[in-house]
């Protein structure tokens, strides 16, 4: 494995050769607050904005200077802060801002206004399909100081937009360039402290109703040798928490001949990785699970959503929800099987009811061995009102109004007469703790979203200053302690087990 000297790496970010006029700062937008609880847990979460990565790549490629820095839940005068560091009052090239959800648009606004004051000739580009849609005109109103938003995917049209801002229109683009790009996270701030992301397939197509990638047509994965090739410049090995990658998909549908051919790709580089990615239940295929496995397939996430039938068929996850859960079932088995970490996400719908969540619960329950963790959240509709408003008609066919909207673009729900937005929360909370302890709870995160430096004896720490508000359960603790850490979990300091009351 290459080992990579990321001293050597932040260095030429801050100084090298890179004439300090060239440099592009693209800034993933943070969030003021967290979507969940606002907790210490929440808050470590450092989520890879690898949509930015991808378009700072293709500008690295092109022979300019562009650094990536996150806002995270920074605040935004420490972002302005770090960028400055890199040379962006020195830069005559515009900055771009990505916003990654409807939570960053405050967390943007605050840091637009503070680069208009310090650097009041400085072009703003803000993206981010998932949140400027087909209505470029309506973040506008939220953020006018910003000089140019631009919907849709941007690789194809980056280079243009940062050399030429000036001529481009706030129009939607025709164009599409739905190829997953490579990542070159030389170009990330504080690279070392990311679980990396390698983006391996883009669109999906499936049609679930409650899904902006319903409609996105499925583009095939990224060949194996290709993948092996960007793991080899990706991968660190200096002495923080593992890297272990995840490949980005919405839906992750390998045949035979790719599954054997990542091991072979592997091997022939003397790879030797953990990784993990997101799948269907009800299209990834079981009998691929020993060669996944054997290529270092550790963690699947998937997207069971419910074992209602009625749940299923209401969200167009299927519309042979028998076939889908036997299908789901065999699937959890051969993860089982084969050393594979299954984690089930959990969907609160419209129309939920005391039976549809007793069948869910019922069938969670059965496959309670082969399932590693759960995590579950209530529908959130987010969009523009234009966007949204058939949607939210549909969904009150099963009983479901609209409850209130915490910020532009994201409406939250009463799922029924029987679960209101508030009974929701809680059930989420309820289920997650039933099916997910707090040291699964670490691991998971640990793989792909925690800092690499943050280690367990730190998050216990966390959690027992604000105990209570997780969604994951604080009983058996010295049991998690102990599958987490082996045998060295009783050097754990016992005072650590005191937040075992929540
Ligand atoms: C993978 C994924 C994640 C990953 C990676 C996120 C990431 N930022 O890359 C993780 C797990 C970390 C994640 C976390 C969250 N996610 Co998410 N995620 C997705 C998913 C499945 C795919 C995203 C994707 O398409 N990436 C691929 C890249 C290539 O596309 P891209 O990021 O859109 O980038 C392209 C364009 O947008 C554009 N672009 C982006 N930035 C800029 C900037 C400029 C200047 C320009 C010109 C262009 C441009 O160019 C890029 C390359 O072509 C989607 C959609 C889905 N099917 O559910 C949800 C989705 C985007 N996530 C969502 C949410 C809500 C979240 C969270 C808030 C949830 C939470 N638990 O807190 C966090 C927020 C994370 C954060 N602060 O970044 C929502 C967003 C809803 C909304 N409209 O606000 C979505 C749509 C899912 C949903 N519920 O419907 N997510
Ligand atoms: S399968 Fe997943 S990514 Fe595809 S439309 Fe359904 S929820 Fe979205």
């Amino acid at each position: 494995m290459e080992g990579l000297n990321t001293k050597q790496r932040s260095k030429s970010l801050h100084t090298g050769s890179t004439d300090k006029m060239d440099r592009i700062t693209c800034i993933g937008a943070g969030q003021l607050s967290t979507k969940k609880a606002n907790n210490r847990l929440n808050r470590r979460n450092q989520y890879l904005n690898y949509g930015l990565l991808s378009l700072a790549s293709v500008l690295k490629r092109k022979g300019l200077a562009p650094v990536v820095i996150h806002g995270h839940f920074s605040s935004p005068s420490e972002t302005l802060t770090t960028a400055i560091a890199y040379g962006l009052a020195e830069s005559k090239l515009p900055i771009l801002l990505s916003l990654p959800s409807f939570y960053a648009v405050a967390w943007a606004k605050e840091f637009i206004l503070q680069v208009k004051a310090l650097l009041p000739s400085h072009k703003i580009i803000v993206g981010g399909r998932w949140v400027v849609g087909k209505f470029p005109e309506r973040l506008k109103e939220l953020l006018p100081e910003a000089d140019i938003i631009i919907p849709g995917l941007a690789e194809a049209r980056i280079v243009e937009l940062v050399t030429g801002t000036r001529s481009l229109p706030l129009q939607p683009s025709r164009e599409t360039s739905n190829q997953t790009s490579s990542l070159d996270y030389s170009l990330l701030h504080r690279r070392e402290y990311y679980q990396p992301s390698i983006e391996i397939a883009r669109g999906c197509g499936m049609k679930c109703s409650f899904c902006l990638e319903r409609d996105e047509k499925l583009q095939p994965l990224k060949s194996p040798d290709a993948l092996a090739d960007e793991l080899q410049s990706t991968l660190l090995d200096d002495g923080l928490i593992e890297m272990t990658p995840y490949f980005e998909t919405s839906m992750f549908v390998p045949n035979k001949h790719w599954s054997e051919g990542l091991g072979s790709a592997f091997d022939a580089r003397a790879i030797k990785v953990r990784w993990r990615t997101e799948a269907r239940v009800d299209t990834l295929k079981a009998e691929l699970l020993p060669s996944l496995a054997a290529s270092g397939l550790s963690i699947l996430d998937l997207g069971l959503e419910s074992a209602s039938p009625t749940q299923l068929l209401r969200m167009h996850k299927t519309q042979k929800p028998e076939k889908y859960l036997e299908k789901a079932s065999r699937l959890l088995v051969a993860c089982a099987e084969n050393g594979v970490k299954a984690k089930v996400n959990i969907l609160l719908y419209a129309g939920e009811n005391d039976e549809t969540i007793a069948q869910t619960l019922a069938w969670l329950d059965q496959h309670r061995e082969a399932i590693y963790g759960v995590s579950v959240s209530p529908v959130i509709v987010f969009g523009w009102p234009e966007e949204t408003e058939n949607y939210l008609n549909t969904l009150a066919r099963y009983g479901a109004t609209r409850d209130h909207s915490p910020c532009p673009g994201v409406t939250h729900i009463n799922l029924s007469e029987q679960v209101n937005y508030e009974d929701s929360l809680e059930l989420a909370r309820i289920i997650s703790k039933r099916f997910m302890r707090a040291g699964r709870y670490y691991k998971l995160k640990s793989f792909s979203y925690f800092p690499r430096d943050y280690c367990f004896e730190d998050f216990l720490a966390d959690m027992a200053q604000e105990a209570g508000s997780h969604s994951f359960s604080t009983a058996f603790l010295e049991e998690c302690i102990e599958e987490v850490m082996g045998q060295s979990a009783h050097t754990a300091s016992s005072d650590l087990m005191d937040c075992q009351a929540s």
